[in-house]
Order: C-alpha cells, then structure tokens, then sequence
C-alpha cells in the first residue's frame, strides 16, 4: 500500500510551479498504478491553453470558479466545485480561471513527475522522473 500526504509532498519535489499553476503530484508512473493523480491549484485570471496530445486527462474541479472552451467545438462550459471534465478525446482546450482554482487531476499513461507544457501545451511522453 502506499500511503502520502498532500502536506508532505507539497514540501517535496512533488510540487512542480509554473506560472499559471502547480501541482502536487501524489502518484506517478513509479508508482505503478497505471494513472498519475495530482492537485492542482489554477492561479487566479489566468488562461491556459493545453492540449494533451499523448495523455488522457480528468479533472474534477473541487473549489474555485472558472470555464474551459473545447477548440474544436468551440463550446464554453463553466466550471464551479463539483464539476468535472474529462479530455477523453485528446481535446484542444483552455482553461480559465476566475478565482483560484483547485482540481483533482488524473493522467493516463502516468506523468513521470517533472512535466511542463511545451509550446503546444502537450506533456511529453518521457520526462525525468521523481523518485520515492
Ligand atoms: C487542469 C490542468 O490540466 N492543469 C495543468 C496541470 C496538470 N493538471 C498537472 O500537471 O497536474
């Protein structure tokens, strides 16, 4: 079994920060588990284009208020705790948000541990990883 807390791995290399959010990544393909789930928190006023061309993504959004527009289908679905969105089709998207926003992320294949958005706002499928 393995058991972490949020606490400690946010004072770890877990917590990955850029500059529209961090992440605290509490499972990783290390883990074995097959998916990587991850808190996020999504700074206030920011938009954030991603498009996760090699993963699938859910996310469950547990506090905070936002919206994510679909790219190809140019929809606009707003975001409030409770809501969740899952990329089930590698959908181009962006995220904005309102408020700061906290979101129960999980990825399939797992992140490694220190992936960032490239120009794309893709993850790539090897990163370097975070051990223990
Ligand atoms: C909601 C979202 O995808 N934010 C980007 C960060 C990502 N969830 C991560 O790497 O934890």
């Amino acid at each position: 079994m393995i058991v972490r807390t949020l606490q400690a791995a946010e004072k770890s290399d877990r917590r990955i920060v850029t500059e529209n959010w961090e992440s605290v990544r509490l499972l990783l393909k290390s883990d074995g588990m097959g998916f990587s789930l991850h808190v996020t928190t999504i700074y206030p006023g920011t938009i954030t284009p991603m498009w996760y061309r090699h993963h699938l993504e859910a996310v469950l959004c547990v506090a905070g208020e936002g919206e994510v527009e679909t790219l190809e289908g140019d929809r606009v679905y707003p975001i409030k705790p409770g809501t969740l969105y899952a990329l089930d089709r590698h959908d181009k998207h962006v995220l904005r948000a309102k408020t700061r926003m906290r979101m129960i992320c999980v990825f399939n294949p797992p992140l490694q541990g220190k992936e960032v958005h490239d120009r794309s706002g893709a993850y790539p499928l090897e990163a370097e990883e975070i051990e223990g």
